[in-house]
């Protein structure tokens, strides 16, 4: 992308709503504008983190042999009183009626359309057991959104829900999503705990919570410094394996983990090297049982014959939440510092002087290795705005291109983690930022 022709609105002052460093940067950097109350526009640069995030997420879902749908956003209200949840849930659910004053919400999950699609179709315990799943815009008309999109009132989940023919099945379901979700957070660069949870008006009897560590974060947190060590790749667990996965429930159940609300000051002294930080929840995932399949008549004929109610299980990422966790979790003074699996852009090239014909060929030649596939800073300000707005967008690697360099065919590399400078050659520069 050429930042001149690019709708990426960087801000020098700090917005006066923004109360945490995440939300600021996130306006500042360019990436959404609040549109209403709790509700966002994601302009070029912060789709682009938005899908990349989604794509990983995706991946380790599919990988777990969950199947992707695509459910709407707008639910019939019907489906709802089956379950009982239409009155339940309360005013947090955006409630609406069409031309012939047909009562439809806005849906803020989706435990009740995905029992109505299989009670549909599935008729036998061979059809089992099977896990779903979407990434699609939610609504919920939060008492106080806030913290941008942390907090939204509109907010992209991904939703899944297992269904099993009896209890063990639906622990394995269970075990296989939270393998899935460690893997996920692994690959975003971010130190995920899980911690027992309750439940809420998703209802069940089994939850985790999924806190990632930022120093910003909103709760307290205590675990056990051996989640830190803890490899979730492939390499070391293979999700298909059910030996495999009651290794890693061990792992995951035998170390101390708790938010503030549920620490026990007795258990904690027993933990071998404390930890203590600030943290996010970008996931939640739940066993309920027969909780919807049993309200709404999902049954299938078992092995003998008689029916049965699916167990089932419901799992949640916060995807659009993530996009601000992440950030909390990497910024320092000067703005974003993107980990590269979720950067909008690998690098950006700075033309330190633009119209000047060695640094404009300099340029376009990088700008073309790319493939357009970095941020090309081409726009006539000074050096200064430029490494100002290079620091705060937070890309991994920054090209600087300036006359004496061009004139010499070198190139400025800097890593925007580390701060660490380079000169080298647009060869050595590429070879260095493709890693
Ligand atoms: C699990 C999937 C559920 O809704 N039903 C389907 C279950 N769980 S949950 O905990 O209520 O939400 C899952 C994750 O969504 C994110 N989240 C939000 N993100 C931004 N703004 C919000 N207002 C918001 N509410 C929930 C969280 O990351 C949560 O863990």
């Amino acid at each position: 992308m050429r930042l001149s022709h690019s709708l990426l609105p960087t801000l020098k002052e700090t917005p006066a709503e923004a109360q945490i460093a995440s939300h600021r940067l996130m306006l500042r950097a360019g990436l959404v504008r609040q549109t209403a109350a709790g509700i966002y526009a994601w302009l070029p640069a912060g789709l682009r983190v938005l899908r990349r995030i989604e794509a990983i997420v995706r991946e380790e879902q599919d990988a777990a042999g969950a199947q992707e749908v695509l459910m709407p956003t707008i639910q019939s209200a019907d489906l709802w009183r089956q379950s009982g949840r239409y009155d339940a849930y309360g005013p947090e659910m955006l409630r609406l009626k069409d031309r012939h004053e047909r009562d439809l919400l806005y849906g803020p999950t989706n435990e009740e359309m995905i029992t109505d699609l299989m009670r549909q179709s599935v008729k036998s315990y061979r059809e089992l057991p099977q896990i779903l799943y979407h990434i699609q815009w939610k609504f919920r008309d939060e008492v106080r959104p806030r913290f941008g999109v942390m907090r939204g009132r509109e907010f992209l989940m991904k939703d899944a829900y297992s269904f099993d023919l009896d209890r063990a099945g639906a622990v394995v379901s269970y075990r296989k999503m939270m393998l899935a979700y460690m893997r996920t957070f692994q690959r975003l660069g971010v130190q995920a705990i899980p911690m027992v949870a309750d439940t809420g008006p998703i209802g069940g009897d089994l939850s985790h919570e999924f806190i990632i560590l930022a120093p910003t974060g909103e709760s307290q947190v205590y675990y056990d410094a051996a989640f830190e060590t803890i490899d979730y790749s492939s390499d070391n667990f293979s999700i298909m394996s059910e030996p495999d996965l009651e290794r890693f429930w061990t792992q995951m159940t035998t170390h101390y983990a708790a938010t503030d609300d549920k620490h026990d000051a007795e258990a904690w002294q027993h933990v071998a090297e404390k930890r203590e930080g600030r943290g996010i929840e970008v996931g939640h995932i739940f066993y309920f049982g027969t909780k919807y399949s049993k309200a709404m008549g999902l049954a299938v004929a078992g092995r003998d014959g008689v029916s049965v109610a699916p167990e089932m299980g419901s799992y949640g990422v916060g995807v659009s939440r993530l996009v601000g966790a992440l950030i909390e979790a990497h910024h320092d003074e000067a703005g974003i510092i993107w980990p590269d699996s979720v950067a909008p852009f690998p690098a950006v090239i700075l033309n330190l002087k633009v119209g000047d014909a060695a640094c404009d060929a300099m340029c376009e030649d990088l700008y073309a290795r790319f493939n357009g596939d970095a941020l090309y800073d081409d726009r006539g300000e000074r050096a200064g705005a430029k490494f100002a707005d290079a620091d705060l967008m937070g890309h991994p690697w920054q090209i600087v291109v300036g006359p004496r360099g061009a004139a010499a065919g070198k190139v400025e590399l800097k890593r925007r983690a580390t701060g660490e400078k380079v000169e080298c050659s647009v060869d050595d520069a590429m070879a260095k930022v493709r890693g």
